[in-house]
């Protein structure tokens, strides 16, 4: 009976699954204009077309992206679903020489996987420096039965736009030895749903579910809607209890659902607006527009003006909200600490590093270092995935919390691939590195996000579960930063990797590019210790060097590895957690099993 039963559910489960299949051919699409300059430029669209159109599919769909790499010039291209966990479909999440290589020209590589969580997400390409040269749309995936009631729903994405293209700025102005500090250039303007002055039409009276997305590579904006309030209900696909807002921050790649009640009176129209923190910028050009404008449109015979300026923006410490279901994780105990801060180094330029180390690509992608080198212990070692990945090896199901240091006097928004996290603590700006000598009151119900803000010279504490076999990165969503080496790699159960399914296409792009697809980070399936040929950064400022703009280069990127992947254990729980372990994993084969 109960069998029968099992098999019934199975089958209503194959029989409701849509597949949602999109072609996108991606290709340049040239003269786009959105501020109006007279100059347009090329940006990568989809089918011809820019903006790409948002991707809206229901909790269950098979989710199916057939991705042709239509791009000229030798370029290649990739495609991330930011905040989808991948759960079993690893090889789906995007960032080349992690799970995947980069798709060669005229190459399809089909995304496919199932929708299995709820809210506002978004796609980009994960290839060197190219989303914000337009490859990324909203993703949306509407719940079964939504939480919250709402008539109506908006989906408003943040930008920033650059007149020149961003990997053409990366190279002659951000990562060269004339830019020692790393000063990163100042978009344009920003946008909103792409463009400027946008007008949204509204039923007077009825509640709206807006769905803010900062889909932008740079700027953080804070979000205002005059003489309305926003009852937030999401933060990065998780939903929280309702909290009353004024404004919203948004660093790039957060993203949150607010509901508004619109008025009744229709005699004036109201405006919304992003401003941009410019705290993030080194120089603020001259009559620079910082605040971006677009409005809800109740009346086409009234007047569109600004918002009246504002003091101080009171927006909303998304560090108090609280999930709407408590996650049931359970303590940690383990601890992992990763400091970061940007140095210069011997070519010049300006590169991020985590515990002194910053990232570069490996020969093969992580994962199938991970797939490939699962004997021996050799894909439990993080030297194996290379000396340059800040590769961390976490158990199947350990709770890890991660103490996360800011040395710079920036803000860096930090993203974790496969996962949600719940923020346990985030320290005020200037507040040092964790103190370990202080008692810290964390809240038993955390916000859970995808994409936290660590303050200037500050720190977070975040609390991972390792429940999602795989390779992952963590890394700021700055992309300026994140292409300077602001990445770790999170190399969760590689024992299981093997069972991950991976379609033939995966391979054979690799193969085609010459990109091994075995071995160690070093592409050596012989001597998987030997790293010998494994991709490194350029060394430490030789002696001698008297930049007068560079403060920091004391660095030595060697013997910080000492410090690399290394986890502190702390408390007695491990028995526990191994318990939980035999149990839960078992979960994870049979789901594989089932299909
Ligand atoms: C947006 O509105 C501002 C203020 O009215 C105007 O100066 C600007 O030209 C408009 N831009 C576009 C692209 O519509
Ligand atoms: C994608 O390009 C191929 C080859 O040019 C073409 O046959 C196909 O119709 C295009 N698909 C779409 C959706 O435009
Ligand atoms: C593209 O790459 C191929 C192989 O490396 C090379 O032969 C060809 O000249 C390149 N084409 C362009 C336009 O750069
Ligand atoms: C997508 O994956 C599902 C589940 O593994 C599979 O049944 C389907 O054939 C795949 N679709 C494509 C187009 O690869
Ligand atoms: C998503 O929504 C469905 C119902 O629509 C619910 O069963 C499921 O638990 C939700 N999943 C998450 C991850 O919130
Ligand atoms: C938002 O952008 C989309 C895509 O360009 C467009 O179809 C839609 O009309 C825009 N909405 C508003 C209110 O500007
Ligand atoms: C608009 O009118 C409806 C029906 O009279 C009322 O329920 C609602 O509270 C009003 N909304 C506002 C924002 O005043
Ligand atoms: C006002 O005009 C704009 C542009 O034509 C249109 O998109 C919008 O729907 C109109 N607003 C209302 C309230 O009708
Ligand atoms: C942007 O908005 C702020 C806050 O309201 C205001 O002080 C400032 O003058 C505005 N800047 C411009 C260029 O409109
Ligand atoms: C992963 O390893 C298995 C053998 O263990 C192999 O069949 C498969 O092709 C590998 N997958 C990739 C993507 O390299
Ligand atoms: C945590 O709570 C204790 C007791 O109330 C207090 O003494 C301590 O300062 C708090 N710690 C922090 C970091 O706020
Ligand atoms: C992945 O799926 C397993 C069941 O196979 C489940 O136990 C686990 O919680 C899932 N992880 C995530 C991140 O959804
Ligand atoms: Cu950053």
């Amino acid at each position: 009976m109960l069998a029968q039963l099992i098999a019934l559910s199975l089958l209503n489960v194959f029989v409701s699954a849509v597949e949602r299949v999109y072609e996108w051919n991606v290709t340049d699409v040239y003269d786009v204009d959105p501020t109006q300059t007279g100059n347009g430029r090329w940006v990568m669209g989809v089918n011809g077309k820019w903006p790409i159109d948002p991707i809206v599919v229901d909790y269950g769909d098979q989710v199916v992206i057939k991705m042709t790499n239509q791009l000229t010039d030798n370029r290649t291209c990739s495609l991330h679903s930011h905040g989808i966990f991948q759960n079993h479909t690893a090889y789906m999440d995007g960032p080349p020489q992690i799970t995947q290589c980069s798709i060669p020209p005229g190459d399809t590589f089909i995304y496919n996987f199932t929708a299995l969580q709820n809210g506002t997400y978004w796609v980009h390409s994960h290839d060197m420096s190219q989303y914000p040269d337009g490859l990324r749309t909203p993703f949306i995936i509407n719940a079964k039965e939504e939480p919250y009631d709402y008539d109506e729903e908006l989906i408003i994405s943040l930008t920033d736009w650059y007149n020149t293209p961003f990997h053409e700025l990366f190279h002659t102005e951000f990562k060269t030895f004339k830019n020692p500090t790393g000063a990163e250039p100042v978009p344009d303007a920003g946008l909103m749903n792409d463009t400027l002055n946008a007008t949204f039409a509204v039923t007077p009276g009825k509640t709206y579910r807006i769905r803010f997305i900062n889909i932008g590579a740079f700027n953080a904006y804070t979000v205002a809607i005059e003489d309305h309030d926003m009852t937030i209900i999401e933060v990065d696909g998780e939903y929280t209890k309702p909290a009353t807002a004024s404004s919203i921050r948004l660093s790039a790649a957060q993203r949150c659902s607010v509901l508004v009640q619109m008025k009744n009176d229709t005699s004036r129209n109201y405006a919304i607006t992003a401003y941009m923190d410019e705290s993030l910028f080194d120089v603020i050009p001259d009559n620079y527009n910082p605040n971006v404008t677009a409005w809800l449109s109740y009346n086409n015979d009234s007047a569109y003006d600004v918002a009246a300026p504002v003091g101080e923006l009171d927006w909303y410490d998304d560090t108090l909200l609280e999930p709407l279901w408590e996650s049931n994780w359970g303590d940690s105990s383990n601890l992992l600490q990763l400091d970061f801060d940007f140095y210069t180094l011997a070519d010049g330029a300006n590169y991020a590093a985590i515990n002194g180390t910053p990232f570069v690509d490996p020969k093969v992608p992580g994962i199938m270092i991970a797939n490939s080198t699962n004997f021996d212990g050799y894909n439990l070692k993080p030297i194996t995935y290379g000396p340059y990945t800040n590769a961390i090896v976490l158990e199947h199901l350990q709770v890890i919390d991660i103490i996360v240091n800011n040395y710079d006097t920036g803000i860096h928004p930090f993203h974790m691939h496969g996962h949600v996290f719940e923020v346990l603590e985030r320290g005020e700006e200037d507040a040092g590195v964790y103190d370990f000598s202080v008692q810290h009151n964390y809240s038993t119900n955390p916000v859970r996000r995808d994409t936290v803000d660590i303050w200037p010279t500050s720190y977070v504490v975040i609390r991972m579960i390792a429940n999602n076999p795989g390779v992952w990165v963590f890394h700021c969503h700055i992309e300026w930063h994140m292409d300077s080496g602001l990445v770790a790699t999170l190399v969760e159960a590689p024992e299981l990797v093997p069972q991950i399914a991976s379609p033939d296409y995966v391979r054979q792009q690799c193969l085609e590019q010459k990109i091994p697809i075995a071995g160690n980070a070093a592409g050596n399936t012989v001597n998987i210790s030997d790293l010998t040929g494994s991709p490194s950064a350029p060394g430490e400022m030789p002696a001698g060097w008297t930049s007068k703009a560079i403060a920091t280069v004391a660095m030595c990127v060697l013997a910080a590895l000492i410090g690399m992947g290394s986890i502190i254990w702390y408390g007695m729980q491990v028995e526990r957690i191994n318990a939980v372990e035999e149990t839960e994993k078992d979960d994870w084969n049979k789901m594989l099993a089932d299909g």
